[in-house]
């Protein structure tokens, strides 16, 4: 429902990132139209975002489209839209598991799926890329918990537990977990691994390119000749992995592998594409950890594999555990993750015009 001059709106944190949630019947059906008007929501292009709700980063500045699926196996269909900080542009290129963790939350509020007693099953169709996953959000007495216990590294205090179980991710925008047929190439002399086991990643040694991978973001951000190096990297690795010209795009994102320092399977810093991640993306975890379990990548190489399928990713911030089962064939039989949301505002959003 729209309201004059403003519309209905969720404004969630999920997982590590926050994005505003909406129902797809308060959108334009008209693309172009709906992507002009979350730029006037979020208050893009502007770095500071000052005029709209965004967040001022790409972690921050993100938008969840919400609505019954008319597929008959699946209860939702969520449409991840990036909307750039300081460009006039919105990507649908890409997933993001983090949002997905307050979907659940949000199509039960919104009554799209009718609420249990104690957990909730949705399953959700990611648009994006074509594959479903399946949250249970904390339902006792039939009404949405965001409260609990469960802490993830990158938020403080704690919140209830989403389970999220992701069904077909491999390939999910390049068509194949390895989409150039390999486990390794070499680009601009460097040993990579290009995957996508629901996002696509390059994974890269740190150390092949002069860094240690445990800087800060910070540190990573400011040094200009090893960016240059890494975007020169991504868009070779675009085109190699059918992805074209991805200079104007949020993917594919690249993940810095190192050794773990904190008991975990492996340290990693990732940029997404331009700015590096605070923590790791959810999906882009799952993808990261998959390309540890593939011998012969350099990801392998540096990793400790776990004895069984909880890979703990390092990050900046902490550590984020995904689990990932590949078989001796290198397919992947399941993956999944636990991620915390929260409902943070809801009401109605005034775009400017
Ligand atoms: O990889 C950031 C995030 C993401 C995406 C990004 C994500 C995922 O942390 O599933 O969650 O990689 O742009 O929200």
């Amino acid at each position: 429902m729209t309201r004059p001059g403003g519309l209905r709106c969720m404004l969630m944190r999920g997982g590590t990132s926050k994005g505003a949630y909406f129902l797809a019947e308060d959108l334009p059906v008209d693309p172009g139209e709906r992507d002009d008007l979350l730029l006037r929501v979020m208050g893009s292009p502007d770095e500071r975002q000052i005029d709209g709700i965004g967040g001022a980063h790409p972690l921050t500045s993100k938008v969840a489209v919400v609505s019954r699926s008319e597929k008959s196996d699946v209860d939702v269909d969520y449409l991840f839209l990036q909307i750039a900080v300081d460009q006039p542009a919105v990507s649908d290129r890409q997933n993001c598991g983090n949002l997905l963790a307050g979907v659940g939350g949000f199509a039960i509020e919104r009554g799209l799926v009718p609420a249990q007693d104690g957990r909730t099953p949705v399953r959700i169709r990611m648009v994006n890329s074509e594959s479903a996953a399946t949250a249970l959000v904390p339902t006792p007495g039939g009404i949405v918990d965001y409260d609990g216990d469960v802490a993830i590294s990158g938020v403080p205090n704690t919140a209830g537990p989403v389970v999220l179980d992701f069904e077909d991710t491999a390939g999910s925008a390049c068509g194949a977990l390895l989409p150039t047929g390999s486990v390794v190439d070499v680009i601009d002399d460097v040993p990579v691994t290009c995957i996508d086991n629901g996002m696509p990643v390059v994974v890269l040694p740190a150390a092949a390119l002069g860094v240690t991978g445990y800087e800060t973001p910070a540190e990573l951000e400011a040094n200009s000749e090893f960016r240059e190096r890494l975007e020169k990297i991504r868009l070779r690795a675009g085109e190699i992995m059918g992805l074209g010209d991805v200079s104007d795009t949020s993917v594919p994102k690249m993940s810095l592998v190192a050794a773990a320092r904190d008991g975990g399977t492996v340290a990693t810093r990732t940029f997404i594409p331009h700015r590096c991640h605070a923590s790791i993306g959810v999906l882009g975890a799952v993808t990261v950890a998959t390309a540890c379990a593939l011998p012969g990548s350099p990801a392998h190489e540096v990793a400790i594999p776990p004895e069984g399928a909880r890979f703990r990713m390092e990050h900046p911030t902490g550590h984020l555990d995904v689990e990932v089962e590949v078989d001796e064939t290198g397919a992947v039989r399941r993956s999944g993750v636990v991620r915390t949301a929260r409902k943070l505002f809801d009401g109605v959003v005034f775009p400017r015009s």
